[in-house]
């Protein structure tokens, strides 16, 4: 039973105990049922408190539970709710810490709300692509008003008790101990009759229709590919000029809808996907930790600069190396103009930028960064220079002090090797720009001690990183798939399609950007580099030469104003290229192939199932712990669409049967070597299973 009943006094008291954050799962419901029943039948009692045990009062239904059984099996939430309502005596909800979903829902059919300060309320269902499913969109509106109650359903962000303090909310705010402070309430309203109830209460505002209307205007406009913002505003305006009971029903087929749709399914696997990402199975959670108070970045160009940014953004004091004073100067001053635009832009106070400034120095010389707790290189991406590097950080480091490198396909275990000290090594991939991009691949060499990659984990999410680790493979999981995407838009070139089409045909399933928009934003040049050290030792990998002759034409991208597109000064929009569309047709013509039209479901399922093949192979080799993790690194690194769930995720929706058969098909055409199926993707799709 995950909730336990005391008496005090003539007041009965349930306490929800489901850790971490008394989720309203099946045994919690039952538990509350039965606690409100067990008091109504003791004459003794003549009110009752529910509250919530450990860190919260409820984090509210259990999102584990969502599409299965359970999740329907009586009491549902409703009826519990239903039961607290028509209880006979008054029941107070004591609120504490977080109040969420289903949880401020039940709060809501009690009689009574006390609350601390410092409580985050919240109906945050629209961020899982669901709505308040269990009477929330009628009965917050009849508390805190239509306007209020709608862009707190619409975003589902929280706000502080104490903000609410003044409406119909809350009966009382309790500074102090808040269970004494509820049982002295409780005393104070037992024998009030009739029970206040908040489905008898009236939503009261000037022009309802009026601004329900502009609402509707408004969501839509913002809610993109999201279904469930839209539903929340239509469930809201049905506590309007609806009896609360066709209201609740309103409510009750609207969430039903949504929480069958993929959105909202993608949504929950991102929730549980990110925190799972921080499990590793060998490193339990009391693994002990080394203490991190200061850090070092070496190298002050944009992604030094970034990373360094990220420390001081969480108050950890950061020193920069660098070679030269002119860089050093050049990257400081970088940093300081980046913090100015927020501060700008509104987004930073004067205060917190002098903060931040002040965390961040600069030197050039090893000795001065030896004392720093954690060390992360993010100079040039080549081996020679990387030894250079860490040979001089196994030198001057103090013993313990973590060793990462920012490499982005290198071999982390070679790293390692340049040092008396393997274990403290580990790989800290950030993505550019580093003080922006969610993403952190946590690189796990041969050698990284248990310790060091809990340090990494935490420091992950004191940084507000996404951290998904990955085990040493050339580019990782990020990379090492998108190499495969890259690939087969390159062919895509040679066969028949130009730029504009294939980025348009995957802008359009939802990807902020097609693939060659975006290496123009990162550079042509970059990858050119790649191909050329990556290729040399492997004539077995095919690849369309047609980048290499981008780069040839010195078209590096945005920032020579030509790549796959044209760019005017001052402009970011890409223009179609003449000159590039005729290149790639002639480098067809040269090649023999005579070009076809291509449709846009090829583009996408050929771009789309390339990662998802790799990410198998990935999956296989254990380089990802799960397809969750593959798939964060895909929607926090690499602009994959939420709503789509990334990459795994996405292929579990379509069928990996079906993603097998079109791969098949792709196999007879040009290069289909490049579709052998993964063994586990075969073996998923035979079993009708999937990643996911
Ligand atoms: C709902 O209520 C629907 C109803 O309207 C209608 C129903 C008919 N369920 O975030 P953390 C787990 S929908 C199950 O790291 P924090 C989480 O997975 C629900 N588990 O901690 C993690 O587990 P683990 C509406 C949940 O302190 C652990 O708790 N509610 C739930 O940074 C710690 O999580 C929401 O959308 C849950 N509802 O933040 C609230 N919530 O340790 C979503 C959390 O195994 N939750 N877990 O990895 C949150 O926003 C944050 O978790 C919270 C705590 C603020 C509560």
């Amino acid at each position: 039973m995950t909730a336990v009943y005391q008496q005090h006094g003539a007041i009965a008291v349930i306490t929800l105990n489901n850790p971490p954050v008394n989720g309203l799962g099946h045994a919690t419901r039952s538990g509350v049922v039965e606690g409100v029943n067990r008091a109504l039948n003791d004459e003794a009692i003549k009110a009752i408190v529910i509250t919530g045990g450990g860190k919260a009062f409820s984090g509210g239904a259990d999102i584990k539970e969502f599409n299965s059984p359970k999740a329907l099996q009586e009491p549902s939430l409703h009826t519990v709710i239903r039961v607290v309502e028509e209880s006979t005596k008054p029941v107070v909800a004591a609120i504490h810490s977080v109040a969420m979903g289903g949880g401020l829902e039940l709060a809501l059919g009690c009689n009574y709300r006390v609350a601390s300060p410092g409580a985050q309320i919240a109906l945050p269902e629209v961020k899982l692509g669901i709505l308040p499913g269990a009477g929330g969109t009628q009965r917050l509106p009849r508390v805190i008003g239509l306007e209020a109650a709608l862009n707190m359903i619409v975003s589902g962000t929280p706000v502080l008790s104490e903000k609410l303090a003044g409406t119909k909310l809350f009966d009382q705010m309790i500074e102090g101990d808040l269970l004494q402070g509820a049982l002295a309430f409780a005393e104070k309203v037992a024998a009030i009759r009739p029970l206040p109830k908040v489905r008898d209460m009236k939503i009261k505002h000037v022009n309802a229709e009026g601004y329900l209307q502009f609402a509707r205007n408004t969501v839509r406009a913002v809610a993109g590919p999201f279904p469930a913002p839209l539903k929340c505003v239509e469930a809201i305006a049905a506590a309007f000029g609806k009896k609360f009971e066709d209201g609740l029903k309103v409510e009750r087929d609207l969430f039903l809808e949504l929480v069958q749709t993929t959105e909202s399914k993608a949504l929950r696997h991102a929730f549980f996907g990110e925190r799972a990402a921080s499990k590793i199975l060998d490193v339990p959670a009391d693994t002990p930790q080394r203490e991190i108070k200061s850090a070092a970045v070496i190298g002050a160009g944009t992604m030094g600069g970034g990373i360094a940014m990220n420390f001081a953004n969480a108050g950890i004091p950061v020193k920069i190396l660098e070679m030269k004073q002119e860089a050093l100067d050049k990257g400081l001053a970088t940093i300081r103009k980046n913090y100015e635009n927020s501060m700008k832009k509104g987004k930073l106070t004067q205060e917190k930028f002098d903060q931040r400034v002040g965390l961040i120095s600069g030197t050039l010389s090893y000795e001065e960064i030896g004392q720093a707790d954690i060390v992360i290189e993010a100079v040039f991406e080549d081996m020679g220079v990387k030894e250079t590097v860490f040979k001089q950080l196994d030198a001057v480091m103090k013993p313990g002090a973590i060793l990462a490198s920012n490499t982005s396909t290198l071999d982390v275990d070679q790293i390692a090797s340049f040092t008396k000290r393997p274990q403290d090594v580990i790989g800290m991939h950030f993505f550019s720009p580093a003080n922006v991009m969610k993403l952190l691949e946590i690189v796990r060499g041969a050698k990284t001690g248990k310790d060091v990659l809990a340090t990494t984990l935490a420091l992950a999410k004191k940084i507000k990183k996404t951290g998904v680790v990955s085990g040493v493979c050339d580019g990782f999981i990020g990379n090492r798939m998108i190499e495969q995407y890259i690939r087969q838009a390159g062919f895509l070139l040679e066969e028949g399609c130009l730029p504009e089409q294939v980025d348009k045909a995957i802008e359009k399933l939802g990807f902020a950007m097609g693939p060659f928009r975006m290496s123009d934003l990162a550079g042509n040049d970059i990858g050119w580099y790649i191909r050329k050290r990556r290729y040399i030792d492997k004539p077995e990998v095919t690849y369309s030469k047609v980048a290499d002759l981008l780069c040839e034409m010195g078209r590096y991208g945005q920032k020579t104003s030509g790549g796959w597109y044209d760019y005017k000064a001052g402009d970011r929009k890409a223009y179609s290229s003449a000159i590039v569309n005729d290149m790639i047709v002639a480098h067809s013509a040269t090649l023999g192939i005579e070009r076809r039209t291509i449709s846009d479901q090829e583009i996408v399922e050929r771009l789309l199932y390339s990662l998802v093949n790799e990410g198998a192979h990935i999956l296989e080799e254990g380089i990802a712990m799960r397809a969750s993790d593959i798939d964060m690194v895909y929607l926090t690194g690499y602009g994959f669409p939420l709503f789509r769930g990334g990459p795994m995720f996405y292929a579990d929706t379509v069928g990996l049967s079906n993603v097998l058969m079109a791969m098949q098909r792709y196999a007879k055409g040009r290069h289909g070597d490049a579709w052998k199926p993964a063994p586990l993707l075969s073996k998923l799709a035979a079993e009708g299973a999937s990643f996911n």
